[in-house]
């Protein structure tokens, strides 16, 4: 994934013609786009392909099963053009290395979630996000997911695992704030609601773009 903007984009539509649409207007200002389960059970994997056209893809399927389902589903995403796939790391090591050595084979990143950025994440996550962490590291992972709304986790989990990279949601309709979350140590800031849900999504996109000048 290049490191221009420092964005990427959350392309959670549902409609695969305005998916379509979104990627090509919004693409320059993103290093990757985002999909997950709302844009491909609505429009079918070929998505991926599709926004590969403007942009590297990275999949959200937050993939949590046993190793040989999470292989399935990482070759499925991969072999569709995704260079980057997303999964959880609470079913445990064996899990995530099958997702590690799928990335692998196709020279694609694999990012582990460790806390989420909601409420709720509170609950279970948050109290094993340094685990977490430590796992996406032991099995080589590009990097993980950290909570732009909390943003001094995000400084805690950078201190785990280095120089790996953080990619971070929550950022403008979850109420996290970007300085913060790069200041803290996100690398990318994840956008989603606040980009394709404004009246305006270039300018909308831009105003955030001119919002990260000086990080
Ligand atoms: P939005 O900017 O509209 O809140 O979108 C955030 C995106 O990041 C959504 O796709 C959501 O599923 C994802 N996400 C998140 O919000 N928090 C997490 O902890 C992990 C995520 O993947």
């Amino acid at each position: 994934m290049k490191k221009q903007t420092r964005l990427i984009l959350a392309l959670d539509v549902t409609s695969k013609a305005r998916a379509v649409s979104l990627a090509e207007q919004l693409s320059t200002y993103f290093d990757a786009i985002k999909i997950g389960y709302p844009l491909i059970l609505s429009a079918g994997i070929g998505i991926v392909k599709e926004i590969s056209a403007y942009s590297s893809v990275i999949t959200d399927l937050k993939i949590a099963d046993i190793p040989n389902t999470n292989h399935l589903i990482c070759e499925a995403a991969l072999g569709a053009g995704a260079s980057g796939v997303i999964a959880h790391a609470f079913p445990g090591k064996d899990s995530l290395e099958a997702c590690a050595a799928s990335t692998a084979v196709y020279g694609a990143d694999l990012f582990v979630v460790t806390e989420m950025s909601h409420p709720g994440a509170e609950l279970f996550m948050a109290p094993l996000a340094e685990q977490m962490a430590h796992l996406a590291v032991d099995v080589g992972a590009a990097g993980v997911v950290a909570p732009a709304t909390r943003p001094e986790r995000i400084k805690k989990i950078r201190s785990i695992i280095g120089n790996k990279t953080i990619i971070s949601p929550g950022v403008g309709a979850q109420g996290g704030s970007a300085s913060k979350s790069l200041e803290a140590g996100a690398d990318y800031l994840i956008v989603g609601r606040s980009v394709y849900g404004a009246e305006d999504p270039v300018a909308a996109a831009r105003k955030v773009l001119s919002d990260l000048q000086g990080f």
